[in-house]
């Protein structure tokens, strides 16, 4: 089996753009950065690095029958928004289930960004107050048996469409997209910076990568605060994804880099190293990035390089994976 054996359904305008980062590049003063913009890949809803993942798994849904799909995630879940938007191009119901995943007090925070988008494309949407866990939830299940009682053919996707069996795929055509775009612009990216949570985004691009002939080092920051978790999901998927992909060798422990120190006490709460990163890209680049993801990740990018951790002979892809929407949600940060 190859990743082209998988059907893919597209949703995305074409490869997302990659860029340099010159104002940054140099502010920080060490490794050339360059981003890739998944907030920029689809007219979908904004776009986002779910809608990737959703091109392999629509498929799936299409063929299963199913009328619904069935999500979860936090209250500002962007995952959840772009499972909406696939439903409405598609034609489909969506139930979304939006657990309280972030004890964040803007009033707001039930109401606007991503949970106002699922909202507007027709999504039936419904609170939970259960905690963050990035594992299969009991609410997700009852959503879909709530949908089967009531005549329905559920679809379900689970958070991040990570622990989907497909949720890998979409990345792994990313790190082939890279290489294409690569040959194109001359260049060589021998670092990837990616945000991982529920996993799947990070341990796509190391089954992808792996498969290509020159090594490079992902680096993934996690943003969930839940280090262990983290680091064995992305293990999973990604062992799982390079073989449903192929890859013909088991993936080293050394290919698999999870690293903390800027996801903060929990998940969805910026520190003040995420939102000196916000500012930071804001204010060099006029890129938008969020708090709960890739405030992250940048700060994480930020500390590497600044302290010579990524070295300065280095080129750096930093993955946008389009989390902005949750931003009207911490508007409180900004006034
Ligand atoms: C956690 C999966 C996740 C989202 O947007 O809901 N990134």
């Amino acid at each position: 089996m190859s990743l082209d054996d998988f059907d893919r359904y597209p949703l995305l305008f074409g490869p997302s753009p990659i860029h340099r980062l010159d104002r940054l590049t140099k502010h920080l003063g060490g490794a050339q950065i360059w981003a890739k913009r998944e907030d920029c890949n689809s007219g979908l809803a904004y776009g986002g690095n779910k809608t990737r993942k959703l091109e392999y798994i629509v498929p799936d849904a299409l063929a299963s029958g199913a009328d619904t799909l069935v999500s979860i995630g936090g209250y500002q879940s962007n995952h959840t928004r772009q499972v909406a938007a696939v439903a409405a191009k598609l034609g489909l119901k969506a139930r979304l289930v939006q657990e309280k995943w972030v004890d964040w007090p803007d009033v707001t925070n039930d109401r606007v960004g991503n949970i106002m988008l699922s909202r507007i494309m027709g999504a039936d949407v419904r609170l939970d107050a259960s905690g963050f866990d990035i594992g299969i939830r009991d609410s997700w299940e009852q959503a879909m048996k709530d949908v089967r009682d009531a005549g329905g053919t559920p679809y379900g996707i689970p958070a991040g469409a990570s622990e989907h069996p497909l949720g890998g795929l979409g990345f792994a055509n990313w790190a082939r997209e890279v290489e294409e775009q690569e040959a194109e612009l001359g260049v060589f990216f021998d670092t990837i910076v990616v945000c991982t949570v529920t996993g799947s985004t990070h341990a796509g691009m190391i089954a992808g990568f792996a498969g290509q002939d020159r090594p490079r080092r992902i680096i993934g920051i996690d943003a969930s605060a839940t280090l262990e978790k983290t680091r064995a999901q992305v293990e999973r998927i990604a062992r799982h994804t390079a073989e449903l992909i192929g890859l013909g060798r088991d993936l080293r422990d050394d290919e698999i880099t999870v690293l903390d120190g800027w996801a903060g006490d929990l998940y969805g709460i910026p520190v003040e190293s995420t939102i000196d990163a916000i500012r930071l890209s804001g204010e060099l680049e006029g890129m938008i990035i969020d708090p709960v993801y890739e405030g992250k990740s940048m700060a994480g990018l930020i500390d590497l390089v600044t302290q010579g951790e990524i070295g300065s002979d280095s080129t750096v892809l930093y993955a946008h994976l389009g989390g902005q929407p949750a931003l009207n949600a911490y508007a409180g940060l900004f006034s």
